[in-house]
């Protein structure tokens, strides 16, 4: 007989959006979660957690963690809610859609899902089948990273970034608005190697961050500006003769179109564009050349620009030049996530439903909440895994939208978000430790199995749950709406091994056995067999899908137009990066990490405060067009002039403050339907 009072150990991995993607382990006691630690052995985990993960058992356990389903009996957004069975909310949910199906379509129903979890089951899975079968209308998932995407698939064929142990062997590494000391923290380790070893560390940012602390030169561009600085860079390269031409005729296509192109980004056209001295890019561009191998770590928030694609397009080619592809410890880091594919039909089953409905991009939440103007306006809204009101842009639309009456609108969260507090229904969702799931970390090569460690807290339910229960209420009988979570996996794994060798030695048992499996050698050197799955098998430095797509074939920099309305002389850019302690807004209500991330401020240089007539730690206006938001000014030498930084995450917490995605605006990027979060600019004044 097992003695009840003795702890068990649970395998799982971290299922936040964070390319680390780590083996985590649970030890449980009598039913309850007692510690939450690191598998030592996960090559990437190695043992520890990040800052907002080490006190996981507080989210799990939180008081505000809903248990019941929810309905709403005041106005929309007023708290006021009566506790209701899960078959009451059900049946509310059916009863609505059959009258909004009957009115309408199914396309008038909008499922909103993003990156609460990764997991294959419970994101993928459970944003894909039950809302295929439905015929919904489709989700342009495009708020992160569909332009780096899109740019360096045009670029490369594919995101095979090598894995992070390679970094070690990286003479300079470049993070390029890049900050993983806080959002990739288990690179550092390998950096730090490197370094120790000396290596040099190259921080392009405009702000003083976590990772530029590590920095052996740091270059403080303008937002939005670093499409320029890397076609200066290129262009240095050249014009010096350190370009690999030997190399570049083997391995590129479109060598003298882009020489031709990048000789118009002179020095001091650059620096009067980016605010970086020429010596400063003449001194990069020396490193760059003498430093090999050279690896370029690119973080996402280039991407989120209104020229996200051509910018990163044209860092995506720097490597090219000094023929860095290929090479153990050189080219460039941003995602894992082609190295395979999971096989598309096995998700999707996209042969056993309707025709897709049309495709709303999820940057354009608030617009189309509010277009009356379309054939067939949004009737229904499904969110789950997401919190738009604080991670999506012009909250003021997404607000407005929310309110409408006749919108029916269902959120399925862990806690009372300032999205459910716009419902109409509320229901209580699972943590990571109560439910199965199948991980891919986007930052090495790595699949990790989850194993549920504790029942579910309350009455919650996980996403594949409950679309198991919208599926049996809508009617629908087919077998794959019904698989169990590892039924899932294993169907998807078995499917996608057909596809690919990758997955070989992998399967359900092995998984659920050793926690976690590689489906890449850490030793693996992506490209280093010189093909590159573009349509010239080669590294387009002139892109034909760009071409074809009327974009500029070239990687280009153009002068963005300024908004005349705002006052230049109280403007700055605004950056709005991520927390150190929260993922996007998961975690930002747990008091021990926010008093840790410390109240919501906005980081001002001294020069600027000084001009606009700002005091340290004086409330302060940010607006635009687009709204405001009202932060503490914290004045310091941290940043560059000209620019504000304002960390994205932070609660509304019923209305008591703004955020930054009050001023934010959903326009979209260049290419892929990419937000532009950071092509920001706003007013400040004070209050
Ligand atoms: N702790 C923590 N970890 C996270 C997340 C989180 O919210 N918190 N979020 C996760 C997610 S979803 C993602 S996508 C990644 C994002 O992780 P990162 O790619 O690191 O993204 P950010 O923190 O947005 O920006 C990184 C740095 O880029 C700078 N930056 C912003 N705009 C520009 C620019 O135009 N040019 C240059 N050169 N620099 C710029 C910012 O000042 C910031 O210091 O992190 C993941 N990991
Ligand atoms: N201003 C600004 N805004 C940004 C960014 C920025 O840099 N600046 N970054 C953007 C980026 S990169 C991203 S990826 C997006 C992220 O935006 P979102 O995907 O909306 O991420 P979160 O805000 O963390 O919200 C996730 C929600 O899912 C819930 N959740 C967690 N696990 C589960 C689960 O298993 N089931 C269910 N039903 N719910 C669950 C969490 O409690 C949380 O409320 O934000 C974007 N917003
Ligand atoms: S958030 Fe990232 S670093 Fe932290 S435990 Fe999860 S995967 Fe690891
Ligand atoms: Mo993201």
């Amino acid at each position: 007989m097992t003695n009840i009072n003795s702890p068990t150990t649970h395998l799982g991995t971290c299922p936040h959006d964070c390319p680390d993607a780590c083996g985590i382990q649970t030890e449980v006691q009598n039913g309850y979660a007692i510690k939450i630690s690191a598998q030592k052995k996960h090559p990437i985990a190695d043992g520890w957690l990040c800052a907002k993960v080490s006190p996981y058992l507080d989210r799990v356990y939180h008081p505000d963690r809903l248990k019941t389903p929810l309905r709403r009996i005041g106005p929309k957004g007023s708290g006021q809610w009566e506790i209701i069975s899960w078959s009451t909310a059900i049946d509310t949910i059916k009863k609505q859609w059959d009258r909004i199906i009957q009115s309408d379509n199914a396309e008038a129903i909008l499922p909103y899902s993003y990156s609460g979890t990764l997991g294959l089951v419970q994101m993928t899975v459970a944003s894909a089948r039950f809302w295929n079968r439905l015929g919904a209308s489709q989700l342009e998932r495009s708020i992160c990273m569909a332009a780096t995407r899109h740019a360096v698939r045009a670029t490369l064929g594919a995101r095979m970034s090598p894995p992070y142990q390679q970094v070690e062997s990286s003479k300079l590494i470049i993070f390029w608005g890049h900050n993983p000391a806080s959002t990739a923290p288990h690179l550092m380790p390998f950096v730090k190697k490197a370094q120790a070893r000396g290596s040099k560390l190259v921080v392009i940012d405009p702000r003083h961050s976590r990772s530029s602390k590590a920095a052996d030169f740091h270059l403080q561009p303008f937002p939005g500006t670093d499409g320029a600085l890397a076609l200066g860079l290129a262009r240095e390269i050249i014009v010096s003769g350190n370009h690999n031409q030997v190399w570049i005729d083997q391995f590129c296509h479109g060598w003298p179109q882009f020489r031709d192109h990048v000789m118009t980004f002179d020095l001091h056209r650059v620096a009067k564009i980016t605010g970086v001295k020429v010596s400063q890019i003449k001194h990069l561009a020396k490193l760059f050349v003498q430093q090999s191998p050279t690896m370029i770590r690119m973080g996402d928030s280039l991407n989120r620009n209104i020229q996200g694609g051509q910018t990163v397009r044209a860092i995506t080619c720097l490597p090219a030049l000094t023929g860095q592809y290929g090479i153990l410890g050189g080219g460039l880091s941003c995602s894992t996530g082609d190295y395979f594919a999971w096989n598309d039909e096995s998700i999707n089953r996209w042969k056993h439903c309707p025709a897709p409905g049309r495709t709303v991009n999820m940057n354009r939440l608030g617009f189309e909440l509010n277009n009356t103007r379309t054939k067939n306006p949004i009737k229904s809204l499904f969110v789950f895994c997401s919190n738009p009101m604080i991670s999506a842009p012009k909250t003021s639309e997404i607000k407005k939208g929310l309110m409408r009456e006749d919108l029916f609108t269902v959120v399925h969260d862990l806690f009372m978000t300032d999205t459910a507090r716009y419902a109409d229904i509320v229901l209580p969702a699972t943590s990571q430790l109560e439910q199965i799931d199948l991980h891919r970390g986007y930052g090495h090569t790595y699949l990790g199995y989850n194993h549920p460690a504790i029942p579910p807290i309350g009455e919650s339910k996980s996403n594949w749950d409950l679309m198991q229960l919208l599926s049996r209420a809508m009617g629908f009988e087919d077998e794959w709406l019904y698989e169990t979570p590892d039924e899932i996996i294993n169907g998807i794994l078995k499917a996608t091994q057909n596809d690919t060798h990758r997955l070989d030695n992998i399967s359900l048992k092995t998984l659920k056995e050793n926690g976690y499996q590689p489906f890449a050698s850490e030793q693996e050197i992506p490209f280093s067999n010189g093909h590159f799955s573009t349509p010239s098998g080669k590294i387009e430095l002139y892109s034909q899908s760009y071409e074809k797509a009327g974009l500029s074939p070239v990687p280009d920099w153009k002068m963005p137009s300024v908004d005349l309305e705002l006052d230049p002389s109280k403007t700055l850019y605004l950056v709005s990066p991520a927390a150190h302690h929260f993922v996007n807004s998961s975690m930002a209500n747990l008091d021990q990490l926010l008093d840790r991330e410390k109240a919501p401020s906005v980081l001002i240089h001294s020069a600027d405060a000084l001009r606009m007539g700002i005091e340290d730690n004086k409330k302060i206006r940010l607006s635009n067009a687009n709204g405001y938001c009202d932060r503490m000014a914290s004045v310091s030498d941290n940043v560059r002039c000209g620019v504000a930084i304002a960390v994205n995450g932070f609660w509304q917490n019923n209305d008591q403050q703004t955020t930054v995605n009050w001023t934010t605006s959903d326009n979209l990027a260049d290419v892929a339907g990419q937000s532009t979060f950071q092509s920001n600019r706003v007013e400040i004044n004070l209050l």
